[in-house]
């Protein structure tokens, strides 16, 4: 342990107590911009690492295979202390991952910071992830500030001179504003106009009275000074980052240096006796000095007049100078001279090493120490702890789709305790639990010295007792009477023996299955601690406390009239699955590595809490009342897409299923599930977060050997207009016609006429513009269909009809009229913008479109997916999609959402291989029940037969057109330099992958490509990159969208030349029937591959040899 550890901790701690003192924030950055790196600094600053390590060590990558692939895998939380002046201050650093994979754990760090430190590599500017990031900060209203990092290597490798590199930095710089210029323009829906111009106005406001202090601080000559140069008293640019306001600090991680423009405006302001004020608004910009007469003045126009900037001629070139002079010069006598300089003493054994970087390395971190400056920027610029807005605080209570005074009053009023962030016993409890994570045991200071006793304190069931054994014989016996459904008649009748003991001896099997999953369970307890990670938003924590936990799903509004007294009765917490009682065991202060227990903590913490894994998977609302809402979830920028089915021997499969759940509750991003067919399947994120999740599972959780299937991609199912050429672009005319579209009828209209009634429909794409739109706001269709435009049979014919339609009760009009009464104005305006979107989509397709957006009837599957269902039947008038929940008179209401429920049914699997459809649309031209037999009489139709009838006819009209696969599609960003360029584009090419764009950058000799990958060749990819290009290229695979695979997968050679060109077995060309077949024999539905083709030809080879 570093010296200096034990004080750390205890000021930490003595800290909690002022809120306004408390900064939680995260460092967020594309990949390998130097993230860790930094944290490095400041956690050296405290004390926890010598700084011989930064940059070296990466002391937050604490796992082993973080540390041997060299890239972050987790959020993870330091608490350092920081002194300005008198005031005292606690930092809550949390570092995040920069990989595209893990971007589920820089949702969870963001929830629960007031502000974010941007990284941008200045090599590589403005990335991907650097903009997904300054997204997030966004829309979660976080404040960011930024470090300009990787100075260094535009000065070592790039070799560009002082003034290059000031208009590189100067590039990079109104690269991200640029930026945020856009993210603040762009109305998206959900996010309106007002609200962007709110959030500025209150920023506005907040930035205007810091100002009005510190201007009455400023002389007044120096206030003169500004105006007689014309700068600006008022700017607009409060949202961007500007040097000269001291949100943006020019960095070396590596090298352990930093500085804002206030710290040489001080420094120059006592050497060249100049005021600091306006040196402070001139050495970031074209300012230059003029010494015309003897006398020197700041002047503007430095690009001109062909004139140094200040930030080159003072900061850059004296920057230049010392790189120089350690690593060129290597001259000892003038590095001490140099030192001497700029006020650093350096000691005798650093200026003999013989490693240059090393030295280099203490000398600028003397000169000019990273940890202080980052810090003072964020003591300065980031919000503290107790700044909670109510805007924030009701974004965090209610999410946006949702009115907030739809909630409990009670709920409501918890918005001030966010607001006050008291620590008061009396305060509410409020924390929210953004994952939960182990920790192996040895980390915990309190549990070394008490041994391992399993986190539950309950003790493993070894065997089973006698009475347990009676109990579950009865329990036996009551099972066995509900499923052969004889309860009444038979009660008394004892089973026959043998039957009892086949029962029991099933039971027994899977109850030691399920005791061995527990045993499993305890046994990795007994050597990792679950830790939540949490914040305090108010009251305060306390060891032993009884707290609700709340799951992600409690709604308030659900059981606000059966409080008793404020609680809920043990009897009703047991019918809730959303509210737990939970008892806290610890609390620690989370210190990278290590953590430290804490007698309690205070509102505006950052924490890890534990004994709550048993009422926590993901993340949760922890709260003293149960009328708090949950937290709203948390924004993810990545689906997760990448599926394999994970299999281990029979004898393992107890341990593996204990694994799993474990991986499942500590994993913000994994979805585990158990399917049909008996596997266990796993989604990911992509190849690297799968590789985590393996080790994860095999060396932690489950601890046994584990297969791993080849990727289970998804593919969607489509139809498109009849192709004009064939495959040797040809044109198609009459015979020479390859699809199934030869009918009677040109549409593909399908008609069946049954006892179950009347049905004509036909498929048709649906324009591009249009899927597009449906695809991406899915979540505002799922509140569309769910809440909005229901249809309810009317009054005088619904009794009769509901019950023949085997429905219990008629469907609520009041309560879907309820529902929609608490969607918010957001939504109803985002809703409302998405059918005009749509409208116009639909307008700009062509006639046959022109009422479309009122005909819609729903989307599918699932009621948000991209197909539609249109309702052009004349004799059925149902309000569209967008009407509100109406009764309507027509025999067809009682039916109308089994007819639903059949297209959901059959946009979920289409005929290819059971995949989802995707851009298709159906139109309904024509429905009718069959005739009544008499007024009183029911039609006698179930709703089961009207779900086939909808999904068997449907089925049959996408099958009569041209069907096509859709691919999803991976978008990938790659830079490397020149030379290995090509070689990148051979891999890609290799996999089915198309180059979109690729630009050489400004001022470096590296490329930047944007390509194209399906994500079903994307296996090995980036090993195979890595490998062809020496390690160069790190490609960042994100799922971009899905592409019609064109080629026909029925095809086959038919012409002359087809004949000619492909032969008459073509099946290795026809890549979309390979990619079909190979679906269909994993979901073990037939296909029509041929085991032994040609049969006869095997045994006339054999003979004549
Ligand atoms: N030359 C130079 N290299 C740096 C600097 N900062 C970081 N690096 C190097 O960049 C690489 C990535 O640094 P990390 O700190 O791990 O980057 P990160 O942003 O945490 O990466 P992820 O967490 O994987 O996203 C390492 O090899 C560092 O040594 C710097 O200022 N100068
Ligand atoms: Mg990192």
């Amino acid at each position: 342990m570093v010296a200096g550890q034990q004080d750390h901790r205890s000021n930490a701690y003595a800290l909690m107590e002022n809120p306004h003192n408390i900064r939680n924030l995260c460092i967020m950055a594309h990949v390998d911009h130097g993230k860790t790196s930094l944290a490095d600094n400041l956690v050296a600053s405290n004390g926890l690492i010598s700084q011989r390590l930064v940059g070296r060590i990466r002391y937050m990558d604490s796992r082993k295979d973080e540390a041997e692939r060299g890239i972050t895998m987790k959020s993870s939380c330091v608490s350092l202390a920081y002194s300005k002046g008198d005031e005292k201050y606690l930092i809550n650093l949390i570092d995040s991952p920069g990989h595209v994979d893990f971007s589920s754990e820089v949702s969870t760090a963001v929830r629960l910071c007031d502000g974010t430190i941007i990284v941008v590599d200045v090599i590589e500017g403005v990335c991907a992830q650097t903009k997904v990031v300054l997204q997030q900060a966004w829309v979660e209203n976080i404040q960011p500030v930024l470090v300009l990092n990787k100075i260094d290597r535009l000065i070592l490798e790039t070799k560009l001179s002082p003034i290059d590199c000031y208009y590189h930095i100067a590039q990079v710089l109104e690269q991200v504003n640029a930026y945020m210029g856009e993210l603040f323009n762009t109305t998206v829906l959900g996010k309106t106009a007002e609200e962007v111009e709110r959030r500025q106005q209150a920023e506005r406001e907040r930035k205007h009275s810091e100002r009005k202090i510190s201007e009455s601080e400023t002389a007044p000559e120096a206030k003169q000074i500004f105006s007689d140069w014309g700068i600006d008293q008022v700017d607009d640019s409060d949202f961007y980052f500007t040097p000269e306001q001291g949100n943006v600090v020019f960095a070396s991680a590596y090298d352990g240096w930093g500085f804002s423009i206030a710290h040489f405006a001080e420094q120059f302001a006592n050497k060249l006796g100049m005021n600091r004020t306006v040196l402070n608004k001139t050495l970031w910009g074209d300012y230059y000095i003029s010494s015309k007469g003897g006398e020197k003045k700041i002047m503007r126009g430095a690009r001109d007049k062909r004139k140094n900037p200040l930030f080159v001629s003072l900061i850059l070139e004296n920057l230049y100078k010392v790189y120089d002079t350690v690593m060129s010069k290597k001259d000892n006598i003038e590095i001490e001279k140099l030192a001497g300089c700029l006020g650093v003493k350096l000691p005798v054994h650093v200026i003999k090493s013989t490693d240059l970087r090393a030295k280099l390395n203490v000398l600028c971190n003397k000169w000019l120490p990273l940890a202080p400056a980052i810090l003072e920027m964020v003591v300065e610029h980031l919000p503290s702890a107790a700044s909670i807005s109510k805007e924030r605080a009701m974004k965090l209570m209610c999410s946006a789709t949702q009115r907030f005074d739809s909630l409990p009053e009670k709920s409501q009023e918890l918005q001030n305790a966010f607001v006050k962030c008291s620590s008061d016993e009396n305060a509410p409890l409020i924390v929210y639990v953004s994952k939960i994570f182990c920790v192996p045991r040895k980390h915990f200071q309190d549990e070394k010295s008490e041994g391992n006793k399993g986190l539950y304190g309950q003790n493993v069931m070894s065997s089973i007792s006698e009475e347990e054994m009676a109990k579950r014989r009865e329990e036996a016996r009551r099972m066995k009477e509900a499923a052969t459904g004889n309860s009444d008649d038979s009660r008394g009748k004892e089973l026959s023996s043998e039957e009892m003991a086949e029962y029991l001896r099933q039971q027994q099997e899977k109850l030691a299955d399920k005791e061995r999953e527990r045993e499993e369970k305890q046994k990795f307890l007994e050597e990792e601690v679950f830790v939540a990670f949490a914040r305090v938003y108010s009251g305060v924590l306390k060891p032993g406390q009884k707290v609700y936990v709340l799951g992600p799903k409690h709604d308030p509004r659900k059981i606000i009239n059966m409080l008793d007294n404020g609680e809920l009765t043990e009897e009703q917490l047991k019918d809730n699955i959303h509210v737990h009682i939970g008892q806290v065991k610890g609390i620690y202060l989370l210190l990278g590595r290590e953590l430290e227990p804490l007698e309690c903590a205070t509102a505006g913490t950052v924490i890890g809490i534990t004994g709550l894994e048993d009422q926590i998977i993901k993340s949760a609302t922890i709260s003293s009342t149960p009328v708090m809402p949950a937290f709203t979830e948390l924004t993810q920028n990545s689906t997760p897409i990448l599926r394999v089915a994970v299999l281990a021997n029979v004898k393992d499969l107890p341990k593996l299923r204990a694994g799993l759940k474990l991986l499942n509750q500590a994993d913000p991003c994994v979805q585990v599930s158990l399917q049909r067919s008996g596997e266990y399947v796993i989604v990911t994120a992509g190849e690297v977060h799968l590789q985590r999740c393996i080790d994860d599972l095999q060396e932690r959780y489950a601890g046994v050997p584990i297969k791993v299937s080849d990727p289970i991609v998804p593919f969607r199912e489509t139809i498109i207009e009849k192709p004009k050429v064939d495959r040797l672009n040809e044109a198609i005319e009459g015979e020479n016609v390859n699809t199934k579209v030869e009918d009677e009828d040109p549409l593909g209209r399908v008609e069946i006429n049954s006892s179950t009634g009347r049905l004509l429909c036909r498929a048709v794409p649906l324009p591009e513009s249009v899927t597009k739109l449906l695809d991406q706001y899915k979540d505002l269709l799922y509140l569309i269909t769910n809440k909005a435009g229901s249809v309810v049979a009317g009054e005088n014919i619904s009794e009769t009809v509901v019950e023949s339609n085997g429905m219990e009760g008629k469907p609520d009009l009041e309560s879907t009229r309820k529902a929609q009464e608490n969607l918010s104005s957001v939504t109803l305006k985002a809703m409302s913008e998405l059918r005009s979107q749509l409208d116009k989509a639909f307008k700009e397709a062509g006639s046959e479109w022109e009422n479309a957006v009122n005909e819609i009837w729903n989307f599918g599957p699932d009621g948000c997916g991209p197909n539609i269902l249109l309702n052009r039947i004349r004799a059925y008038k149902r309000p569209s999609i967008w009407d509100k929940a109406t009764a309507i008179d027509s025999p067809l209401a009682a039916y109308d959402t089994n007819f639903i429920t059949g297209f959901q049914l059959a946009t979920a699997a289409g005929p290819l291989c059971e995949e989802p459809m995707m851009g298709v649309c159906f139109i309904i031209e024509d429905w009718s029940l069959p005739q009544k037999e008499s007024d009183t009489k029911q039609y006698g139709i179930s709703a089961g037969q009207i779900i086939s009838l909808s999904k068997d006819t449907l089925r049959k009209a996408f099958e009569k057109q041209c069907q096509r696969l859709m691919c999803a599609m991976y978008s990938c960003v790659i830079s490397v330099t020149s030379e290995v360029v090509g070689k990148m584009y051979n891999v890609i090419g290799k996999r089915q992958g198309r180059i979109v764009s690729g630009d050489i950058t400004e001022g470096s000799t590296s490329w930047n490509v944007t390509a194209y990958l399906p994500v079903i060749e994307s296996m090995n990819f980036a090993n195979e990159l890595r490998k062809s290009t020496s390690g160069e290229a790190i490609p960042q695979l994100v799922f971009s969208h899905w592409e019609v695979l064109d080629v026909d997968p029925a095809w086959e050679p038919q012409t002359t030349e087809e004949l000619a060109h492909w032969g008459e077995k073509s099946d290795s060309e026809n890549i979309a029937k390979n990619y079909i077949n190979s679906v269909r024999k994993r979901k073990g539905l037939a296909t029509d591959e041929k085991i032994i083709e040609y049969a006869e030809k095997q045994r006339t080879l054999s003979k004549n040899k």
